[in-house]
């Protein structure tokens, strides 16, 4: 039998009319960050990605392209499994809402909601963002009458339509908020003042006035909106609502730890309505949503007009997948909108990869070569009492924000341990304890550090995913693919191997 605990992490699907942009790389990244970690601490993973291909937004695209929508949506989603290749994302599964699995079970979803009268017929007046795909509510509109997350003037909706009743769902969303669902903590005030306290109101989930959406079985001028086919696709790509159903089985069940990190703007879909549909449908919550910041270029929000849409794939290009994993990691804690240019994508680089990290492998690597020819000895208790606990509080502390999925936080411990490791190297003067021919301190010392570089490597694991290999090879651990986190806090059962060839990890980049 299979006893492994269970971790389920997504992605919003993103919308295929665009260039994915350092704003989707950062969602990706920060999901496989997570899913990585949780497979290395012995999890039982699933990691969903994907594209939201239906909506006015890409019926407008493709036409203005001439090209029949499916033709002009698969050229896009290529290139975003392209991009997620180059960036070393390894998803579970990449699902598209125009896969037919996915537009039958949304059907189905309708039906029942419709069934059970949790869904009815009515007539919706007011304004929808195309750029949003989104009715505006008046605190969505600036004063001359654009909306304030597009800045597109929105379009007026008079039209029949199928609405959900999430109206009498207002006293379950505000406990599901005050539940610390979110993270940040602070965003549940932005959602419970401007969306639930004012009245949650009934949500048109069906248009008539574009064809490019799932057309509803009892009813087929009506396409659904985006939402409910795009929100759905969560649990469909499981295979809910299907004859196979296992996944779902095993990943939506209450056992599995589910976790779904999204962007600020779309949080009120996946705190409010989501939750409500996955209520009506009888089925659990996740666990948590993580809505992170913004990423700003320059200062500036991205927009082609401005011509600082950061492409991620020029970063890659140039310095490698996992300088960019490192800087979304290092550099852009989810609570706040964070910056993104190449000067400060250059720096940290430098400052963190080259000079602090892969300096310190480097040089501990070769103070081994050099003063005891590549190898320390097999008893690894020799190491300094400093460092072991230092090692051993680094790995919980790690750990901890790992679990709550503050990838920032861990990170910055790594990086601050391997500051401390450096300036240990300053302070105990190994090359002094070498003239002195004080051997045995000396390999006191390198022990520690070798440990150090080893826990480093094993933590960084999740991020450099490309450098890993030939990180881990330089610290000489012995059987790599055995490492846990238990057996790095003590180092009880392993060994090192004698050390051989290495590599520069880091280029420095000149300015
Ligand atoms: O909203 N900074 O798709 P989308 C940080 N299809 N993250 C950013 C960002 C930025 N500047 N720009 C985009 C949709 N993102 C819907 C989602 S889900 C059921 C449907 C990321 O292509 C962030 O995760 O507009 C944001 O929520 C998402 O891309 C929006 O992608």
């Amino acid at each position: 039998m299979n006893n492994k605990k269970t971790f389920y992490v997504t992605t919003p699907i993103y919308y295929p009319s665009g260039e994915l942009h350092i704003g989707h790389a950062y969602t990706t990244t920060l999901a496989d960050i997570l899913n990585r970690y949780k497979k290395n601490d012995g999890y039982e993973t699933f990691f969903l990605t994907g594209s939201d291909e239906h909506g006015e937004k890409i019926e407008i695209k493709s036409a203005e392209m001439g090209l029949p929508p499916l033709q002009f949506l698969e050229e896009k989603v290529n290139k975003f499994k392209e991009l997620w290749k180059a960036l070393g994302i390894h998803y579970s599964k990449f699902i598209r809402t125009t896969d037919k699995y996915h537009e039958d079970a949304v059907k189905r979803i309708f039906t029942k909601l419709l069934e059970q009268g949790d869904i009815y017929k009515g007539f919706y007046e007011g304004k929808y963002c195309i750029s949003c795909e989104e009715f505006l509510t008046t605190e969505q509109i600036d004063e001359n009458g654009f909306c304030k997350i597009s800045h597109t003037l929105p379009t007026d909706v008079k039209e029949e339509t199928y609405f959900l009743k999430t109206s009498a769902y207002q006293e379950f969303i505000t406990d599901l908020l005050n539940s610390n669902f979110i993270i940040p903590d602070y965003r549940k005030n932005e959602m419970l003042k401007n969306f639930v306290e004012p009245g949650l109101k009934d949500l048109s989930v069906t248009r008539i006035s574009f064809k490019w959406g799932i057309p509803i079985t009892e009813d087929p001028k009506h396409v659904i909106y985006v939402w409910l086919d795009a929100l759905t696709n969560y649990i469909t790509a499981l295979g809910y609502m299907q004859k196979n159903h296992e996944l779902f089985d095993k990943f939506w069940s209450e056992d599995t730890e589910i976790v779904q990190l999204v962007g600020k703007e779309i949080t009120r879909f996946h705190s409010i309505y989501w939750p409500i549909i996955l209520k009506m449908l009888d089925l659990r919550i996740p666990n948590k949503l993580v809505s992170h910041g913004w990423i700003l270029s320059n200062n500036d929000k991205m927009s082609k007009s401005l011509g600082n849409v950061v492409n991620p794939m020029d970063y890659i290009e140039e310095f490698g997948a996992d300088g960019l994993r490192f800087y979304i990691a290092n550099e852009l804690p989810i609570d706040k909108d964070g910056n993104f240019s190449r000067e400060m994508f250059i720096e940290s680089y430098n400052a963190y990869l080259a000079n602090n990290i892969g300096n310190l492998i480097s040089r501990v690597n070769n103070m081994i070569t050099k003063y005891f020819d590549g190898h320390l000895g097999d008893d690894l208790s020799v190491s300094d009492e400093f460092i072991d606990s230092k090692i051993s509080q680094l790995i919980d502390d790690y750990k901890a924000n790992m679990d709550k999925y503050d990838i920032y936080t861990a990170t910055r411990k790594i990086v601050e341990f391997s500051a401390i490791c450096n300036k240990y190297i300053e302070d105990k003067e190994p090359w002094n304890l070498d003239k002195e021919n004080k051997t045995e301190e000396l390999r006191t010392v390198l022990m520690s550090l070798q440990k150090a570089i080893t826990v480093i490597s094993f933590l960084l694991k999740p991020i450099l995913v490309f450098t890993y290999d030939d990180m881990i090879e330089q610290t000489g651990i012995k059987d790599p693919e055995n490492l846990t986190y238990g057996a790095l806090k003590t180092f009880d059962n392993l060994s090192f191997n004698k050390l051989g060839d290495k590599k520069v990890l880091f280029q420095r980049i000149k300015k």
